[in-house]
């Protein structure tokens, strides 16, 4: 890892205008990881201008899709080459653990790249019904300019959510990175420009929210603005994009049920509950936090739940054998502490953990923690606490539980574990959410579109479907007749 990064603008890495910098640090260590150039409004603007050009010139958007597919697939092997190294770096700078950055989300993020490395040829419009007398046909073009606005706790991943959909419908991208979290996009775009994406295509402004992030879903030569992050942050982005009227897609918060009915393989449903609420310390947007226990199965679940719960690693980051690592920053462990402060004061009780890791080391550890006697009404089952803290309910039957588990602002992702298909149908066509996991939880792939409803937001990321939000549909009319219409 480099100690001093620039932004990266039309090809070139550049100073910020200001020559303001901020710094990176390891939530684990507390060590400084890198000082990095931080972009502000002008820098915004020169990224948008480039990016621009770049999308004018039509070097890229109109580059034969097949060659574009082809550059797309060799940075995705490039990635591949680099794996050990961008996990490192990616569990340096946001805490995950090793094992989840180099065997779940730098392979995720391979291939989202192939998968739209593969689509770039395959974007297509329609040829429609007409007379005789008539050519109808659409066209789905690149839309533009695409700023997308990157959350910390998965920022390799996110970042390809965003950057591969939108290269392979041609479009050129603004990148603003979190604050906490800027090193593994700028180190992942090195590997773009190794393999010849022409200058200007990708640009990259790390700062901060209120200033860089600001300026971008507001700079009126955005054409589109792809936005993951907070249920707040998110209506400012939609406010601030409103004024030029430019699309946004939102991925925001959750509060998601996972719900555990008696005839469930109890032992499964643990496993699911538990990779559910603390993977990724919790600083998941699809964790299932709100953990529904049907009454007959309670004690049964709840004891093994409790035994592994205990079980889990927390430690190092970047020791192999560790579960779980430190909450992203000091500003978020205080963010769980105050839930948990809040959960005991409206009268839940913690069965485990409810406070913090101090043997895991000096950063900002958090042991898991389970949260009893929680009432559907109560803030820790309302409000995303993002954090590795399972609030648990009970409930009676499948009326009563799907009353609940909708009875909620958010709408991300769901889970239902029974061995009742019948059940679990209805269960999915009850619930309200993007995603229904079904005798599983948390599964993620480049083919399957994920988003929420509700204030979980608005869009798709992955799947083909994405492609609509990085695409335009013109309409061509052809008159064939002789005399014209
Ligand atoms: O998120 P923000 P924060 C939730 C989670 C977490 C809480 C706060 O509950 O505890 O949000 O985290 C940029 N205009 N999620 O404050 O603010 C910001 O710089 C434009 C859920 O870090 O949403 C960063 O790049 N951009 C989520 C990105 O928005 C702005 C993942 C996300 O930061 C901006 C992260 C502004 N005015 C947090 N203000 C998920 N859905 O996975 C900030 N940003």
């Amino acid at each position: 890892m480099e100690k001093e990064y620039k932004l990266f603008i039309g090809g070139k890495w550049v100073d910020s205008v200001s020559g303001q910098t901020f710094q990176s640090f390891n939530p684990a260590t507390g060590e400084l990881n890198a000082t990095v150039a931080e972009a502000g409004e002008e820098d915004v603007d020169l990224a948008v201008h480039s990016a621009r050009k770049a999308f004018e010139s039509g070097e890229w958007a109109k580059m034969s899709p097949t060659d574009r597919g082809k550059l797309l697939y060799k940075a995705a092997q490039k990635i591949n080459d680099k794996l050990e190294f961008l996990a490192e770096i990616e569990s340096k700078d946001n805490g995950l653990p090793i094992n989840e950055t180099k065997l779940v989300a730098l392979p995720a993020s391979i291939n989202v790249l192939e998968f739209y490395a593969g689509l770039a040829n395959k974007v297509q419009g329609a040829t429609l019904a007409s007379p005789n007398n008539r050519f109808n046909f659409t066209l789905k073009e690149p839309i533009g300019v695409v700023g997308a606005i990157i959350p910390w706790n998965y920022p390799i991943m996110i970042t390809m959510w965003k950057l591969a959909p939108a290269l392979a419908a041609g479009n050129t991208i603004v990148i603003k990175p979190a604050e906490l979290t800027p090193i593994s996009t700028l180190e992942l775009i090195k590997v773009f420009q190794e393999v010849g994406i022409p200058d200007g295509v990708i640009n990259v402004v790390p700062g901060h929210g209120s200033t860089a992030g600001n300026a971008l879903s507001n700079h009126p030569g955005v054409d589109k603005v792809a936005f993951t992050g907070s249920t707040v942050t998110g209506q400012l982005v939609m406010q601030s994009a409103s004024k030029n009227l430019k699309p946004v897609s939102l991925e925001l918060g959750g509060k998601s049920p996972n719900i555990i009915f008696e005839d469930a393989n109890i032992e499964a449903a643990v496993n699911g509950a538990l990779s559910g609420i603390y993977m990724g310390q919790g600083q998941v947007c699809a964790a299932g936090s709100r953990l529904f226990v049907q009454e007959s199965a309670y004690d049964k679940f709840m004891d093994l739940f409790l035994r592994k719960s205990e079980s889990i690693r927390v430690g190092n980051p970047l020791d192999s054998s560790t579960q779980m690592g430190p909450q992203v920053s000091e500003e978020q462990l205080k963010r769980v502490e105050h839930y948990v402060a809040v959960g005991l004061d409206e009268g839940a009780s913690i069965l485990t953990g409810g406070k913090r890791h101090e043997d895991a080391g000096s950063g900002f550890f958090y042991t898991p923690t389970i949260f009893e006697n929680v009432t559907n009404e109560m803030t820790i089952a309302r409000e995303e606490i993002f954090g590795p803290v399972a609030s648990v309910i009970r409930f009676k039957d499948e009326e009563d539980v799907l009353e609940k588990a909708n009875n909620s602002i958010y709408g991300l992702s769901s889970g239902v574990w029974t061995s009742d298909i019948k059940r679990a149908l209805r269960m999915v066509r009850g619930l309200q959410a993007g995603t229904v996991h079904v005798n599983s939880y948390g599964g993620l792939d480049s083919n399957t579109p994920f988003g929420g409803v509700k204030q979980s937001g608005f869009g798709r990321d992955l799947g083909i479907e994405a492609l609509d939000m990085y695409t335009v549909t013109k309409n061509v009319w052809v008159d064939l007749s002789e005399e014209g219409a």
